[in-house]
This record gives structure tokens, sequence and C-alpha cells, in this order.
């Protein structure tokens, strides 16, 4: 392209924001921003097809806004004549096409992509600065000062402490608001009939974005999912409507309905923005002030708001540090030396089970489940049936349009599955086809019965929980949080602990 580039900034496709750290100090005359598609990011793992859509649309639209903004961008597309297909080849071409004096980049939301960035200096020749991502409340260092010497992470605690410095939902006297940090028990009600929730803003595709879902449709077409419908949001702006439409229309209710789950009501009152907020077309720390704000103003009730300010000031950010603190031995932990393959229905959604047939599908359709579908139907199935973690792991980050490994991994590996011996979680998620029944109406379209443990028509969620529990006593009875489900197990007859143990013994032997 253009000689006399000072400085190289390479800007990766969840960075898509106007202030990520690499763009701070840009000179718009002398720098090149390069931001490339290739094909090594697409397939590492064979993300679903709207995924790759919605992250190559974003990736151009911004662009576009950048060179708005005065910006040189060397953009560099998947059918780019000599797309080397990786990030280094990709960087090592634009070096020599500018011949910078140096390169600088914002450190990467994955492991494997930073110990390959950690690479870059050498391979270019050129002093490459690797840039803190600020774009969460807390930083790495911060979330390893709070961790080190504690002899548990609780999500509980990281949250408090979040909440103080942040100043979110706190009274003058340094006391939450209205004395609670938590309001959980009251966001767990169960949907009715009539409630008809307003869903998500949709946008339609712009010839942009249809460019790319043609592009991703050739050269990935065998990937899992449907590119269409696509609605999704691709730019900063349209972001902000779906943000301005979740605050007016979803959250006064997001709390009450936050656990419940509906068929054919794929996204309820949640607000469908991890998805924007992973590739910074969204910014943390301005959607949790205008939820609060929402609060303040009287519109939204403090439940659904805590609710909703938890899971980005508390798990989205907890989970964050856990990733980075632990890994890369984190991904290999496998407590309950979980070795069963992921059974084929996963990719096909044909199985019997109701819940997971809804949620299977919703996600081939939609890149999308919410929280609860994918910790209690998807997780849970996982964890009962013991799946193999890396199994397990590399279906949610493919699968999910949101799902980047430094959110996937710990909330798959550690919450769902429990793979970690409990650092991140205080006990499994495991549950019977009872808890699936009283937040949802699937059960009601099912053949099976979650009234039932045993028997022809009873509901496999069941058999395998106990199953599940019987397996692992040795691991879990000690937990005071499993005594009650001890006792339950320990009530039980014999003959019918014995039932459910063949019973779970025959079905996992079925799975394929
Ligand atoms: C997920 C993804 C995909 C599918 N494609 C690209 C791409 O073509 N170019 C790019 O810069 N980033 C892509 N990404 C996001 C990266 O995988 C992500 O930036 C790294 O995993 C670091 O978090
Ligand atoms: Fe799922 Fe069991 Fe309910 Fe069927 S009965 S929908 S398998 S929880």
């Amino acid at each position: 392209m253009t000689a006399g580039c000072r400085t190289l900034r390479f800007v990766l496709g969840d960075q898509l924001s106007f202030d990520i750290a690499s763009l701070h100090d840009a000179d718009l005359q002398h720098d090149v921003v390069l931001m490339t598609e290739v094909v090594g990011e697409c397939t590492y793992v064979r993300h679903h097809a709207k995924k790759i859509v919605y992250i190559l649309s974003a990736m151009r639209h911004f662009a576009q806004a950048l060179r708005d903004r005065g910006f040189r961008v060397d953009y560099r597309s998947l059918d780019h004549d000599g797309n080397s297909g990786s990030f280094r080849g990709e960087l090592e071409a634009a070096v020599r096409r500018h011949r910078p004096e140096r390169v600088v980049v914002t450190e990467p939301g994955e492991w494997r992509v930073l110990e390959d960035m950690r690479g870059w200096q050498a391979a270019c020749g050129l002093p490459v600065e690797i840039r803190s991502d600020e774009r969460f409340f807390a930083s790495k260092a911060l979330f390893a000062r709070w961790a080190s010497g504690r002899k548990q992470l609780r999500m509980e605690f990281f949250y408090r402490e979040m909440r103080r410095s942040a100043g979110l939902l706190m009274q003058v006297d340094g006391e939450p608001e209205a004395g609670r940090w938590n309001f959980d028990a009251e966001n767990r009600r169960r949907l009715s009939e009539a409630e008809r929730p307003p869903g998500p803003a949709r946008f339609e595709p712009d010839e942009t974005t249809r460019a790319v879902m043609d592009t991703v449709g050739r050269r990935f077409g065998e990937h899992f999912g449907a590119i269409e419908p696509f609605w999704f949001a691709v730019t900063a702006a349209d972001a902000e409507i779906a943000l301005q439409q979740f605050l007016a229309l979803s959250l006064p209710r997001f709390g009450d309905f936050q656990d419940a789950m509906k068929q054919g009501e794929p996204t309820l009152f949640h607000a469908v923005i991890g998805l924007y907020l992973n590739v910074g077309l969204l910014d943390p720390r301005e959607v949790c002030r205008r939820a609060e704000a929402e609060y303040r103003a009287g519109r939204a009730p403090l439940n659904a708001v805590e609710g909703f300010i938890r899971q980005i000031l508390g798990w989205r950010e907890f989970i964050r540090g856990i990733y980075w603190l632990k890994m890369p031995e984190y991904a290999e932990t496998n407590t309950f030396c979980a070795e069963r393959p992921l059974p084929w229905f996963y990719w096909s959604g044909e199985t019997e089970m109701n819940c997971l047939r809804q949620c299977i599908r919703q996600t081939r359709d939609e890149a999308y489940a919410h929280h609860i579908q994918r910790l209690m139907v998807t997780g849970n199935f996982a964890l009962l049936a013991g799946l193999a973690p890396k199994a397990v792991c590399e279906w949610y980050l493919v699968v999910y349009a949101d799902a980047y490994e430094w959110v996937e991994l710990p909330n798959t590996h550690g919450m769902a599955l429990f793979a970690d011996g409990g650092l991140l979680a205080s006990k499994p998620y495991a549950a019977s086809g009872k808890y699936i029944d009283r937040m949802s109406d699937y059960c009601r379209h099912c053949r099976y019965d979650p009234r039932e443990t045993t028997g022809e028509t009873a509901c496999p969620f069941n058999f395998l929980y106990w199953n599940f529990l019987a397996e692992h006593r040795s691991r879990l009875q000690a937990n005071p949080r499993m005594a009650l489900v001890y006792k339950s197990l320990d009530r039980m007859a014999d003959e019918k602990r014995e039932a459910a143990r063949s019973q779970a013994a025959r079905f996992l032997a079925t799975l394929k």
C-alpha cells in the first residue's frame, strides 16, 4: 500500500472498539491499521456459520467506520489474493508491504493467540508492543491481587468488591442498594402461558453482510448452523439500538424470568448483548451504568437491575480473571475423569429429550441460547452423562456467536462441568428433570415424564442425576452444599437406587 508507515496497528476481530488500547495514540497520517480475515480463525474450531458471518461483517463495518474517522486501514478479506490464512502470516506480509518502525497490538482474548503473539516480534524483526485490553472493569493484575492468598475464589465476594470500586448500585453510606447484595431468590419465576416477551432488536442484513453471507456459505457451508435468519447488529450504532430496546422493554422483567425457559421463545427477556460486548461494539461499563440509571429513574426494579449487573460486573469479569489466572493448566483438569464422546445429537438435535432437542435446534438456528439453557440443559446433561470436558468445551466455543475461549472455557469447564474440581463453582450444577420441569414448559411436550425416576417413560435426567451422585459420592459427599441431596439419595430404597444405576448404564451405552 502506502510507504511511510510509522506504526502498524493490528486490530483483531473481537477488538472492534474505537477506544481499543492499540489505537490510543494513533497518528492518522503516519500509521496504518491492519485488520484481516483469516481462515485459520474460522476453522481452528469449526465455528457456527452465523458466528463467522457476524464477526466478519462486524469487522468490515468497523474498518469502514475507522476510515470514516480518517484512519488508513489495510483490510484483508478472506478472498484477498495471497491471504496467508493466519494472523502471523498476515502480519508478516503487512510488515513487508508497509515497512513500519513498530507494531502495536492489544492482547488477545485467547491463550492460544497470546502464545503465538509472543513470537511475532522475532518473526517480524520489529518491536511488537502488546498492550493490555482495558475494556474490562478488572485488569488481570487486579484480579490476581484479589485472588492471591485466598483459599477459595468465590464470585460473590469478588462481585461485592467490584460493586464498591465501580460505585454501582451503592448507597452513600457504602452499603449496597436496599441493604442487599443479591436478589437471586426473587429471580426464579416461571413464565406463564400468556406472557409474551418482547425479544431483542433485529436488524436486516445490509449489502456488506449479504456479501459475507455468500462467502461464508461458499467456504464454510459444511460448518454447523444456519446462516439465515441473520438479525444481529454489526455496528456500534445498531448495538446501541439493541441496548436501548433491551433497557426499555425487557430489563424491567429480566430479573423475574432470568432462569425461565419456554418452548419457541429463544430469547425471553434476555438482552442478547453478549455478542456485542465480546467484540467491543458495546462497552460493559457503559452498559452497567445505563442499567443502573433505569433503576434510579424508577423504570426497572432492583431485582432485575442487580441481576443484570451481576452478570456483567460479577460473572463476566470473574470468569475472565479465572481464565487468565489459571491457563493453560486449567483446560487440562478433569475432576470426574469424564471421557465419554459428545453424542451426535449435540449436532443434529435428534433426540427424544425435548429440552435438549429444543435448545440444540435453537442453537443451530440462532447461534444463541440463554444462560439457563446452556447451563441447566446442554451443560447439565454433559455433566450427568460424563461427557469429556474438552469435547463439550469445543462444542460451546463453536456454536455460540458470543463465545471466545476466555469466556466460554471457565463457564463450560468450571461452571457447567465442575471439571476444575470446584475452583469456580462451590458445587456442581447438577439437576434432575424436576428442575427443568419447574423452570420450563419443555416437559409438557416430551415423551418422557419428569416425575418418573426409572422405567420406560422416566426422564433420563432423573436416573442420570441419581447415578451421578452415587458414582461421585467420594468426591462430593463432604461438600456441605451437597448434604441435602446425599440425604435424599441415602433415603432412597436400595432397589430404586440400583434400578436408577442400571437404567443409567443402559442409557449411556446407547449414546452414539
Ligand atoms: C472468531 C474469529 C473468526 C471466526 N474470524 C476472525 C478473523 O477472520 N479475523 C480476526 O481478526 N478474528 C477472527 N475471529 C476472532 C479471533 O478468533 C479472536 O480475536 C481471537 O480468538 C482472540 O480472542
Ligand atoms: Fe427434558 Fe426430561 Fe423434561 Fe423431557 S421430561 S423435557 S427429557 S427434563
